[in-house]
């Protein structure tokens, strides 16, 4: 029987993984743990502990106790935060993450998710439909650990024979929570915005091009990558996926499309270099190829689904 552990279930992905998981898997199969007690409130259909990934003996103690088979590791300090503090960022990022994988191999568990980013790549990368094995770096300490963890994730595999699999994940937009942290938070918080203010103050220029998904996408591409054979996972670093790419200029122009008062003016800080070092777009044919990956979500159809169902979700944020 599957036991599965969510570590950073309280976070933007985990939020809503959490319960796709307990949906396939049944609620008693899924621990959500964060290291904030706040987060309990969003597991009322499941079991939920408070877990600090770098507490490796606590970990191992819930592994062992409750038998997990699978665990996803989503706790990470994102793109912007690390900036602010790059020894806490490094040490949460790789410790955390050796932590699960010592763990895996100790105890044999039977697969790990761990999600990676765009953010591994960096000035030299080709910025368009940038491809699988494109150079890589990185310049922001969060992209410096998640391309550490993807060789340490290929590491565990081809010497330990541990099963782990991985994504490099565009901005995440979702509405059910807010993002935290990254440089690509713009997305997620001009929605918003829209709702509560009709303005917005963008962090990033307006032709700042990125690539983005939509939540939906992101929580099918890891389930469709969990339930692969191990047969097909051929990149045991990490796979690229695209959903979409636009600028701020253009996903202001999809909410006014709905809400034509809406008004947006430009503010770029430290993190314009940030996103001025990231593709502008992503190529993702392994993923296609390997485990049949296709995205679902384009902007207009992302804005249209958030604006119907943001509203009445905002008060609960
Ligand atoms: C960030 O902006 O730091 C993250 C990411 C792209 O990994 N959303």
């Amino acid at each position: 029987m599957n036991k599965l552990l969510v570590i950073g279930a309280g976070g933007q992905l985990g939020t809503e993984l959490t319960q796709s998981l307990a949906n396939t898997y049944g609620s008693e199969a899924v621990i959500a743990t964060d290291f904030q007690e706040s987060a309990r409130s969003k597991f009322n259909y499941c079991r939920f502990k408070t877990l600090n990934v770098l507490d490796k003996e606590a970990v191992g103690k819930l592994l062992q106790k409750d038998q997990i088979t699978q665990v996803y590791h989503l706790a990470a300090i994102l793109s912007a935060t690390g900036e602010k503090d790059p020894m806490q960022a490094w040490d949460m990022n790789m410790r955390g993450l050796l932590h699960v994988l010592e763990l895996a191999r100790e105890n044999k568990l039977e697969k790990i998710f761990w999600p990676s980013s765009i953010a591994v790549f960096g000035p030299n990368t080709p910025k368009q439909k940038t491809p699988q094995d494109a150079l890589k770096n990185p310049t922001t300490v969060y992209g410096i650990s998640k391309l550490a963890g993807e060789h340490w994730c290929e590491y565990y595999f081809n010497t330990y024979g541990v099963d782990v699999r991985s994504l490099r994940f565009p901005g995440l937009i979702g509405y059910k929570s807010l993002a935290g942290g990254g440089t690509t938070d713009y997305a997620v918080d001009i929605y918003h915005q829209a709702i509560r203010e009709q303005s917005f103050t963008c962090f990033l220029q307006e032709d700042t091009y990125l690539p983005m998904m939509y939540m939906d996408d992101a929580v099918q591409a890891t389930m469709q990558l969990m339930a692969a054979p191990a047969s097909s996972i051929r990149v045991r670093t990490s796979y690229n996926v695209s959903g979409m790419s636009f600028s701020p200029r253009e996903i202001a122009e999809s909410i006014q499309s709905h809400h034509p008062n809406f008004q947006v003016q430009y503010a770029p800080d430290f993190r314009q270099q940030i996103a001025d070092s990231w593709p502008s777009s992503i190529n993702d044919d392994c993923a296609r190829n390997d485990w049949g990956w296709k995205a679902e979500f384009d902007l207009p159809k992302m804005t249209t689904e958030i604006l119907t169902k943001l509203p009445s979700y905002i008060h609960n944020l």
